[in-house]
């Protein structure tokens, strides 16, 4: 049984995973100082520069709505320690760069006016706090930098200012929907963090928030621990069949996916996903009982890249036709269609037919226990019949186009109404 305050979670399933920091400038995503073994005084102009003249978080609210987003879920600080909120606990923040602002509180009150719930990113790993461990540690920008050898910083302050933050985001802002954390990784998972005592401070002061697995617990387990967390978070796949516990029953989860190859903005990087494989991909989450947050990653001026708003817009316009077959729907008992795939919600079953194929559309198993089907795009009806050349499949049910394609090639849905749930 999903928990009640996850079920708003798993019944909105298309979110906007929003990418932002300091890296914007530099433009080869929000590892660059890792990757480039960048210290912290390289990474520094880029703080001293940082003005986003053009961030309109109004702007990205309605992007998001007009797509078919139900939530978001923002950077306040990534792995490189900046915070785009003002967090009393450092000077490493937004307010202190041209931008002088804060951006998550901007972000918050823009996407909550939209009507959107509003999710945080925050990063527990800390490129620039001088307590997190340095030389030695897997992906530290200094991990090898002799001069960080000796460096020894004292873990228990980092963790006094991570939960300190965490405290700011969750008391400073109202309503705080979702709390995204990244990530644990060899020793540094679990109780390294101070998890369960995390965990029960954030729940003292926003008990329904939806938690991420990313402090390292095993939600599969028969007795997860406090701070296993609400759902799994596949990132970069859609898990191959749905996700369940060493039980056998579902689990809440959610893929985390970029639009191009990028979760910070990459200048470089047009690689980006069609409309079509975002739609579909959507649909495929559902199908399998999890969401989809799908990345943007706005520039150094504060603008959603172009080729992300325009898919955005296309995805918006199939769901707005089409958002029932997604919106509190899941996974269907039929075994997956030869020409794509169902969706269900109670006695509602809605086939999303990508391949218009030869002959009629087949419904495995369905004969006599559709009581209408029509196109969910424009209601209009969509006789059942079983043809004359069809006798040999009495169990299955059929639909016929007339059409030698589809009225929408991307994803055409019929929604079939059963006599009855199965
Ligand atoms: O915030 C986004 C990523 O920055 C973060 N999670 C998402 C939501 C993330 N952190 N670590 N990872 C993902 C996995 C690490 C992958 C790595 Fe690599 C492979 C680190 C080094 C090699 C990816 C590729 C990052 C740099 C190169």
């Amino acid at each position: 049984m999903t928990a009640s305050h996850v079920r708003w979670f798993m019944n909105d399933r298309f979110g906007m995973f929003v990418h932002w920091g300091l890296y914007a400038i530099p433009a080869r995503g929000e590892w660059v100082r890792s990757l480039e073994k960048m210290s912290v005084a390289e990474y520094q102009p880029f703080f001293e520069e940082f003005n986003p003249v053009k961030y309109d978080a109004k702007k990205w609210a309605r992007t998001a709505k007009e797509a078919g987003m139900k939530y978001a879920v923002m950077t306040a600080k990534h792995h490189d320690g900046f915070c785009l909120f003002d967090s009393k606990l450092t000077d490493y923040k937004a307010t202190n760069t041209p931008a002088g602002r804060d951006l998550i509180r901007e972000y918050i009150e823009a996407f909550r006016e939209e009507g959107l719930r509003v999710g945080l990113y925050y990063s527990i790993i800390d490129w620039h706090h001088q307590d997190y461990p340095h030389f030695g540690d897997k992906i530290h920008p200094m991990r090898d930098n002799e001069s960080y050898r000796d460096h020894r910083g004292e873990f228990e302050r980092y963790l006094t200012y991570m939960h300190g933050q965490v405290k700011e985001l969750l008391t400073n802002y109202g309503t705080i929907d979702v709390m995204w954390f990244d990530f644990s990784y060899d020793d540094m998972i679990g109780e390294k963090w101070k998890s369960s005592e995390l965990v029960r401070m954030m729940r003292s002061i926003q008990p329904d928030i939806v938690i991420d697995n990313r402090l390292g617990g095993n939600m599969k387990a028969s007795e997860p621990e406090i701070y296993a967390g609400d759902f799994m978070s596949p990132e970069q796949l859609l898990p191959p069949e749905g996700v369940v516990n060493e039980a056998g029953e579902p689990l809440s989860w959610e893929s985390c996916i970029t639009l191009n190859d990028h979760w910070g903005y990459c200048a470089s990087d047009t690689n980006y996903k069609s409309p079509q494989t975002v739609i579909r991909g959507l649909v495929e989450c559902v199908s399998k009982g999890g969401n989809l947050l799908l990345n943007v990653g706005p520039n150094a001026k504060g603008e959603i890249p172009r080729q992300s708003v325009d898919i955005l817009n296309e995805v918006g316009k199939w769901m707005d036709a089409n958002g029932a077959s997604v919106y509190g729907c899941g996974p269907c008992k039929l075994a997956k269609p030869e020409w794509g795939r169902y969706t269900q919600r109670g006695n509602l079953i809605y086939a999303h037919i990508y391949d218009r194929g030869m002959g009629p559309i087949n419904f495995r198993g369905l004969q006599g226990k559709i009581k209408r089907a029509r196109l969910l795009a424009d209601g209009s009806e969509i006789k059942v019949e079983t043809p004359w050349n069809a006798w040999e499949y009495p169990e299955d049910a059929f639909i016929s186009f007339s059409s030698a394609s589809l009225p929408d090639e991307i994803n055409t849905v019929v929604e079939l109404e059963l006599s009855e749930e199965i």
